[in-house]
């Protein structure tokens, strides 16, 4: 029986040397007297591979016997972190891989520090399918990732005189060893060239997709190993590669030259991960990309991973797609495609089984954000899909003329096809119309997607909406970011918490033990201290533990309001120069900041630039005698994450409400004792239910009253003129105390919130100020902060991603959870 697997090496320090030393030997080519960091990572990381690698050939044998109904996530951005605690931590290798590398004389922590995390996301979005694939793993639910592997993740943030300069993210410049190449399972796909009509031999009329140009889909997969369950997933990214009809043009052509150039443009296809976030471009190799992940992702599925003999009308039963975000909307016309020009279907039967095949996730609520693709461009690119999508789009329009026969204004406004300012295809409806559900990621968006983004179709398909509130995974987020905190936890109430997060509600009664809370304490002071060392040596950052950690991490964006946060810190800079407040009775904080801007989003680089410009003057008065610090680490990411938010004390959630949609980082500085200060929006809403309001500093505009100013018409200079600490506050930039007495340097940013003000910084200033005020008053109370802080993590288990998954699985995917064979 070939299907028998390897041994897996004993697990035990004596089992764990002798396969990493073969490693070293056999797969490095080297020895422990010659051996590099690198190699010593690299041998060390194949070995712990080993271990799960039965798991995993058994997975995927269960899985071809058993047929059962998988998900099939299809992400442009799966922002992973390191793998290696992740992949230890599964095969509950920690202990005997430490001991067995000790015994060699090496430090298991520093060959943890020759990891480059794979940055394949840009912020939230990719790290909520990161988290999905793991929680889907742990849950033993049949799932395969599908992506890009990007030569190039989201670039390596350096900050020059305080502006942001990127540098490309070379993850792969020392080698990966995650992944398994399969060149050999290498998948066409076309781009280009024209349609034409023929007729069948049934006498019917067909369209037929005529290609110009093609590149190969080269499959990367990385294993995604459940907790301790012995199951290992599969998460599977593509990579562009010429096809061999280039390399042909190669020898017959004679210009060399010219060939290879082809070769380069082929590659191009999954060279870089496009940092921007939430201002779709427009671009044409950001089409490219998507097509051409999806393309390779359902041709893999359909010809690689179902039998050869199955039936694709019962294809509802085996699959679900699942959209993340408009990125792979583009599926939806390739798999019409698939089933009526390459298997000849009628199209009505292939219409239904692909409404069934696919659910939607959105992840948006600001206009610009919705993808529209213009239609020279898809008709450049894709002909063929775009034929298609008009046809879906005609059925559509005729089932709503039909619907609503007196309201042609309705029936124009639904329409998938745009009109203005250019003819384009809105991503968005198109899911909508063709998914079987749709959801948005939080209760408050999933509620403002069906009043307001897509109201029409909410009235349209009422049983279409859903919500799903996002989560984070805790193995990643609270076990490995957290091993104090896990102990803590786990010394009270056992360690059943780490897959069944309700259980920290067990927790909730320690709260008023002061022996717990002091134990919680020492806890966070211990974390501090850890995250001091990595600022220190990561940026040469100076942090005094003993200062409230205040914390705002997430991506630059005008809605999260960095700004907003910036006032209160020149705030503060103010009334202590001032002399209006006493330095004694400021409480020392330090405010901590991680965030990259797009590289062409000028105001957000604008904002980078006078954050590092803030700092650098509070930083280095004298008057404020080290007791306000701004700590901004360049090039935040998983890694740091991991440091940073197990160590807050405040979190900051701030956005204007009716912007965010759902937050992520939220939940996990909650998850971590850290208490959040916060407006109404995505999931503080849902954070603030359930730990109470005692809890929660909660501030600021609610959505509808943000809505009804913006309708009156929103005058920041009012709130300019008429409160003094917000006037002097920007003046002070204004005045160019930040910028060495230049006032033109942060001009943009001062006149931008005197005039437009897009996202109500102005409005909500003052309840900020004084929420923050709550929050000092709160922290000089230690017992009582502990005690909502302990609070925060009693009440929050809600926010597991294996919490998520189950949702999605009750209302949407309507599959099952497939046991290991024991
Ligand atoms: C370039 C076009 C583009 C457009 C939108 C790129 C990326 C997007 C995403 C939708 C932005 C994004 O990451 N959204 C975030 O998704 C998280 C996971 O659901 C939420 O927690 C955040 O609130 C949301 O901003």
């Amino acid at each position: 029986d070939n299907t028998t697997p390897i041994a897996t090496p004993e697990h035990t320090v004596d089992g764990f040397v002798r396969e990493f030393l073969r490693e070293l030997n056999f797969g490095q080519g080297t020895d422990l007297t010659r051996a590099s960091v690198n190699d010593k990572y690299l041998a060390m990381a194949r070995t712990v591979r080993h271990y799960l690698m039965v798991r995993w050939l058994a997975t995927l044998r269960r899985q071809y016997q058993l047929q059962a109904k998988s998900v099939a996530y299809l992400s442009a951005e799966f922002l992973l972190g390191r793998q290696l605690d992740n992949a230890l931590l599964a095969a509950d290798l920690d202990e005997v891989v430490e001991e067995g590398l000790a015994s060699l004389g090496i430090d298991l922590a520093e060959l943890r520090e020759a990891e480059v995390e794979p940055g394949l996301g840009n912020g939230g979005l990719g790290r909520l399918a990161a988290c999905f694939i793991d929680s889907l793993a742990t849950m033993n639910v049949p799932c395969i990732g599908y992506g890009i592997r990007y030569e190039y993740g989201i670039f390596r943030q350096t900050f020059v005189d305080g502006w942001q300069v990127e540098k490309p993210d070379n993850w792969l410049a020392l080698g990966s060893p995650w992944e398994f190449p399969h060149p050999e399972s290498a998948v066409t796909v076309d781009f280009g060239g024209h349609t034409e009509q023929y007729t069948d031999e049934s006498g019917t009329t067909r369209s037929r997709w005529v290609p110009g140009w093609s590149v190969l889909g080269v499959p990367y997969n990385y294993m995604v190993p459940g907790f301790e369950n012995g199951r290992v997933n599969t998460l599977r990214l593509w990579s562009a590669r010429a096809t061999r009809a280039f390399d042909l043009e190669i020898f017959n052509a004679g210009d060399y030259a010219q060939a290879v150039r082809a070769q380069t443009f082929a590659e191009n296809i999954s060279k870089v991960l496009y940092p921007e976030d939430s201002t779709p471009q427009g671009k044409e190799l950001r089409l490219q990309q998507q097509y051409f992940f999806v393309a390779c992702s359902l041709r893999d599925f359909l010809d690689q991973v179902l039998p050869h003999d199955f039936d694709l009308r019962n294809l509802p039963d085996r699959i679900v797609f699942q959209l993340n975000d408009t990125h792979p909307v583009i599926a939806i016309p390739e798999l019409m495609r698939i089933l009526v020009d390459e298997r000849g279907w009628e199209w009505s039967e292939a219409w239904a089984i692909t409404q069934k095949c696919f659910a939607y996730t959105c992840h948006t609520l600001l206009p610009e954000a919705l993808e529209v693709w213009s239609v020279e461009l898809l008709g450049k690119l894709l002909p063929r899909h775009l034929e298609i999508i008009y046809r879906i789009n005609e059925d559509f329009m005729a089932e709503l003329r039909e619907a609503y026969p007196d309201d042609e204004l309705r029936v124009r406004r639904m329409s998938i096809i745009a009109e203005y300012p250019e003819r384009a295809v809105r991503m968005a409806y198109l899911a909508t119309v063709a998914g079987s559900k749709v959801n948005g990621v939080a209760a408050l968006h999933s509620q403002l997607l069906k009043d307001k983004v897509l109201h029409d179709f909410s009235d349209h398909y009422p049983d279409k909406f859903t919500n799903v509130t996002n989560g984070v995974t805790p193995r990643r987020f609270v076990r490995l970011a957290n091993p104090g905190l896990s102990e803590l936890i786990t010394s009270a109430i056992g360690d059943g918490w780490v897959t069944d997060l309700d259980k920290l509600q067990e927790l909730e009664p320690l709260a008023d033990d002061a022996d717990f809370r002091a134990a919680f304490r020492q806890v966070k002071r211990a974390n501090k201290l850890r995250l001091v060392d990595v600022l220190a040596e990561r940026d040469g950052i100076t942090v005094d533990p003993d200062t409230m950690l205040d914390v705002m991490v997430k991506r630059l964006h005008e809605y999260k309001r960095q700004t907003l946060k910036l006032l209160h810190v020149v705030t503060l800079y103010d009334q202590v120069t001032s002399g209006a407040v006493k330095i004694e009775d400021v409480t020392p904080r330090t405010f901590a900041f991680g965030a990259k801007a797009a590289p062409g989003y000028r105001m957000a680089k604008q904002t980078i630039g006078l954050i590092n410009a803030v700092g650098r003057v509070v930083n280095n008065d004298p008057a404020l005698q080290g007791r306000l610090t701004v700590a901004f680490p360049a090039n935040y990411n998983v890694t740091l994450a991991e440091k940073l938010i197990p160590a807050a004390d405040l979190s900051e959630q701030i956005s204007l409400a009716g912007k965010e949609a759902s937050g992520t980082g939220n939940m996990k500085f909650a998850l971590n004792g850290a208490l959040t200060i916060g407006t109404d929006d995505g999931a503080n809403v849902e954070i603030r239910e359930l730990v109470g309001d005692d809890n929660f500093f909660l501030f600021g505009l609610l959505e509808p009253e943000v809505a009804e100013i913006v309708d009156r018409g929103y005058h920041p200079t009012s709130y300019y003129e008429e409160n003094r600490s917000l006037r002097h506050a920007l003046d002070l930039i204004a005045s160019g105390a930040f910028s060495g007495g230049d006032r033109a340097t942060f001009e943009p940013i001062v006149s931008n919130l005197l005039s437009e003000d897009r996202f109500l910084v102005l409005a909500d200033y003052q309840a900020y100020i004084d929420a923050q005020e709550r929050v000092d008053e709160a922290y000089a109370d230690t017992e009582a902060w502990t005690r909502s802080a302990v609070l925060n993590v009693a009440r929050s288990g809600f926010f597991s991603s294996d919490r998520s998954m189950r949702d999605y699985i009750d209302r949407i995917w309507h599959t099952h959870p497939v046991p290991p064979e024991r």
